[in-house]
């Protein structure tokens, strides 16, 4: 037993920042899952929003917009690839979210545009950001500065 012990002592120890840190809200019948931004260098203006929502409700919803102080202005994007050139957008009216699906925003996908950065979003700060919903209205939480590489790929 003492052994056991000192084995998941030691295994607590080695979980990687990135799963320790992991955060979920609820609101209404929407599962808010780690809402996280991408570092920025010294100096730039915009940055990228990341989260994944999951709709266990039967009817579906909206993430109409993002509020935060941290930046000027707040726009949610898709990307796209037009003639080789990764092109991004403003989303008119928010992105849906249907019953039973996972709406995920990533890097290189739909994304939070921070617009206007008043500072540098720097590795592992957390600064606070609403959520605002067409049904479930607004929820307050934290993101999460990470390196961008970090996450890519295996979001959700
Ligand atoms: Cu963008």
């Amino acid at each position: 037993m003492r052994l056991r012990a000192l084995f998941l002592a030691l295994a607590l120890l080695v979980v990687p920042v990135s799963v320790a840190i992991a955060h979920d809200y609820k609101l209404e019948k929407l599962k808010i899952h780690h809402p996280w931004a991408g570092a920025t260098s010294a100096g730039a203006k915009v940055g990228g929003g990341y989260v994944a929502i999951t709709n266990y409700g039967d009817a579906p919803d909206t993430l109409l917009s993002v509020s935060t102080d941290v930046a000027d202005m707040v726009q949610i994007h898709s990307m796209s690839m037009e003639n080789d050139v990764m092109k991004m957008a403003e989303v008119p009216g928010g992105l849906e979210i249907k019953p039973g699906e996972t709406l995920v925003l990533k890097p290189g996908s739909f994304h939070i545009m921070f617009m206007g950065l008043k500072a540098p979003l720097v590795e592992e700060a957390r600064f606070k950001a609403e959520l605002t919903f067409a049904k479930a209205g607004t929820v307050a939480v934290d993101f999460v500065v990470q390196a961008k590489g970090e996450h890519d790929g295996h979001q959700n």
